[in-house]
């Protein structure tokens, strides 16, 4: 009984590798693996760890302490410039926090994703794989309470201060992912850093950039610093800078505070030619330990480390929070030249000696201090040109507005406030932080439903507004929900997909019962959602009680940036069946993507879908995918309907809908989208429908959908932990 190997000497009998994917055959499936990141099996803690109590344990200032000490201690197999890990240190904060992109809130420092692929070995991060080897002391001293999610953030943020800026505040509370994320769109470009016409529709217009992307190349966190597609241009990379700025949430003020700052301190490193490079860390030599970009012609000194290509500092004194940068960016006419490494970079023509730069490892050695092309962007930009005049003459205006620039740029996608920990968290409100005033849990629960339930509002109108107000939430940085209750401020009233003359209408009918009863708004919202599904439940023959934790405030006005929410609006929502207009996005893959921000399972998604049609809550009370005779009954017809094998599925004229007709008689039963049947087609997704249509599992359908019901109404609660 010999086991024939095929002449390999080892089974092979797992996948242990990426490239041979099992599903890879069918690349057009849904990817529902996006729902299903991050589980328990990946994470080595205990199950019943919670992050927010380990980190209530830390020693915050001793934190602080050991990174700034870390700063001056110079490692042999990495160097410090000028003795000081400041500038790399600023540059790990930057990169972690940068690719956060505004339009789906995905991206950003709030969980160690710099660790893993693909950040971890795109060529922007060169050399951060060292700079969190030099912290890692750090991080193995203060254990678990230490994400390294915090401490990548902190690193820089003691660095500035250390160099004299007054830094604004630094809250911990970032929970470390331990596998990359594989939700994230980045770009659908043929190649790691292929040129920008890849990600525009016109190289000419950087908003033409393909949404929500937020930077010029795969692999890049924003511009090209030697210029789009790597041709100095200044004027024309300051419009990519303002774009991909803008696209981080960053106005042109905050953008221009952020480059001067941000390079106001540290250098560029081309010490080395383009051959003496190795490969990123997840393509190098397993004898690299980890480490990306191997300098074959690094000598033991600073100044032969390569990481961007582009070689020099742009102050005079590098490791010191001041006025050099904008100095030198305006005392000289810069030209272009091209580094030792080739890369095309500014210098002085003309530079005095004593504004030169002292070399990294030398002193004794002067170089001439550089501008990337995104630099002179801030001189020949007339914006930006302004604002930089503007800080130029008023040192504390700049250093002001980059600590509160480089505040937001750090925590914008942490969420709101309440999620904040530790001793340096600034008092001061953002309107960024979306904040909401804490809310009342002193009134009468039952009096307010009982009050609800007479109103005559229908299942569907509560359920509806309940839901829309909940549905904004997205997990990627914890903006939207339905704490706040801004579905009753402006923009989101006026959204065509909260369905404004329903929704004032059911206002109306609410807003008394909160100030009748002393609750907020945003509770009886919640409240009058789960009075809806209760009475569905009882209709359907069951006896559940919806969970409900009250204690939501009511925003205002004033606490709501019109313009940050705008990018909340649902283009789509196929749990009410309806998108703004047809895209090229299939219906069912919007649902996947919403799901996902929604922090959703595949079986939580299912169960929503199938229970929200039943009873009625699709939009403008359209019968797509209502797959039932009793409408406003919590049943598991959706469920029955999809596996009906009785039922043929035909499309229509109507682009995007489909008919479920009888087999036999071809007579129309009903009427679906495509989000409606790929929970027939989809392999994955018909597991779970047959979960849902067995005949033993009904009560776990009701279970399941209030379960899943109570998590989107409770998914902005960080004010309860
Ligand atoms: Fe930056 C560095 C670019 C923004 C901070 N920068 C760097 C470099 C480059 C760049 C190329 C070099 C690297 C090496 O090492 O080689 N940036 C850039 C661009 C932009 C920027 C293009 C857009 C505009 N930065 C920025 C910001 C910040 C920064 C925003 C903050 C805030 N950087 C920085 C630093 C540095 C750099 C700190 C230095 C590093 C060292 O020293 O190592």
């Amino acid at each position: 009984n010999k086991v024939t190997t095929g002449g390999c000497p080892v089974m092979h009998g797992s996948n242990t590798a990426l490239n041979n994917h099992p599903t890879k055959w069918w690349p057009k499936m849904l990817n529902l693996d996006i729902l299903h990141q991050h589980g328990a099996r990946a994470n080595p803690m205990d199950a019943d760890y919670n992050h927010r109590e380990a980190v209530k344990t830390l020693d915050f200032q001793g934190v602080w302490d050991d990174v700034d000490a870390l700063l001056t201690d110079s490692q042999v197999w990495w160097p410090a410039d000028w003795g000081h890990y400041g500038g790399l240190f600023i540059r790990m904060s930057w990169h972690s926090a940068g690719s956060y992109r505004l339009a789906d809130g995905r991206g950003g420092a709030g969980t160690g994703n710099l660790r893993f692929e693909p950040l971890n070995s795109w060529p922007d991060n060169a050399s951060l794989d060292k700079a969190r080897r030099i912290l890692w002391p750090v991080k193995k001293k203060y254990g678990n309470a230490l994400s390294w999610a915090d401490l990548m953030v902190l690193a820089g943020t003691v660095a500035y201060a250390n160099m004299g800026l007054k830094v604004y505040g630094f809250a911990f509370g970032r929970e470390d992912i331990w596998a990359p994320e594989i939700d994230i769109n980045w770009g659908n470009d043929s190649e790691i850093l292929a040129p920008t016409d890849e990600r525009v529709a016109d190289i000419d217009d950087p908003d033409s950039m393909y949404d929500p992307l937020a930077a010029s190349h795969m692999g890049l966190i924003y511009v090209n610093p030697e210029g789009v597609n790597g041709n100095p241009d200044p004027a024309k990379t300051a419009r990519y800078v303002r774009t991909t700025f803008a696209r981080m949430a960053m106005n042109d003020l905050e953008t221009a505070a952020l480059t001067v700052g941000g390079h106001t301190v540290g250098k560029c490193h081309g010490g080395l030619a383009a051959s003496e490079i190795g490969a990123g860390p997840s393509d190098g030599d397993i004898i690299n330990a980890g480490f990306g970009w191997s300098n074959s012609g690094f000598d033991g000194n600073a100044n032969t480390v390569h990481t961007s290509g582009l070689e020099g500092a742009w102050t005079s004194n590098p490791t010191k929070w001041d006025n050099g940068y904008l100095d030198l960016l305006f005392k000289y006419d810069w030209q272009p030249v091209k580094s030792r490494s080739g890369a095309w970079q500014w210098e002085p023509i003309n530079i005095a000696e004593e504004d030169k730069v002292p070399d990294s490892t030398d002193p004794a050695i002067k170089h001439n201090p550089i501008m990337t092309d995104a630099d002179m962007a801030m001189k020949v930009d007339p914006v930006y040109r302004e604002i930089c005049e503007r800080f130029y003459a008023n040192p504390d205006y700049l250093s002001e507005t980059f600590a509160k620039a480089w505040f937001k740029l750090t925590h914008r996608d942490m969420g709101p406030k309440a999620i904040y920990q530790g001793p340096y968290v600034p008092q001061e409100d953002l309107v960024w932080q979306d904040p909401v005033p804490a809310g009342s849990t002193d009134y009468d629960v039952d009096a307010v439903k009982a009050k609800i339930s007479e109103s005559g509002l229908s299942i569907a109108e509560l359920m509806a507004t309940a839901w829309d107000s909940a549905r904004t939430y997205r997990g990627s940085d914890r903006r939207g929900g339905a704490n706040g209750a801004r579905i009753r401020l402006a923009p989101q009233k006026d959204w065509i997909g909260n369905e404004p003359d329903r929704l004032a209408k059911v206002l109306s009918v609410l807003e008394p019962i909160a100030s009748q009863t002393g609750a907020s708004i945003a509770d009886v919202i919640v409240l009058a959602g789960n009075v809806g599904l209760e009475r569905a439940i009882t209709a359907a023959g069951h006896d559940v009680v919806v969970p409900f934790t009250g204690g939501r405030g009511d925003a205002t006005d004033e606490m709501t940036d019109v313009d940050s929410f705008s990018v909340l609006e649902p283009l789509a929502d196929g749990f009410r069946n309806w998108r703004k207009q047809a895209y090229d996005t299939a219906p069912e893959e919007l649902l996947l993507d919403r799901a996902q921000l929604m922090g959703l399972t595949g079986a939580e998604m299912t169960v929503l879908v199938g229970g929200l049609r039943v009873l009625g809550v699709n939009y403008g009370n359209a019968k797509l995918g209502v797959f039932t005779q009793r409408e406003g009954q919590l049943t598991t017809d959706f469920f029955q309907t999809i596996t009906d094998m009785d039922l043929k599925w035909v499309p229509t004229e109507d682009q995007g809908t489909y008919q479920l007709q009888d087999r036999a008689t071809g007579q129309v039963k009903y009427t679906a989208t495509s989000a409606d049947l790929v929970f027939g087609s989809n392999s994955i997704l018909r597991a779970y429908s047959e979960v849902y249509a067995q005949d033993d599992n009904e009560a776990k359908f009701v279970r399941d959908f209030v379960a899943a019901w109570t998590k989107v109404m409770n998914a902005d609660r960080f004010d309860l932990a």
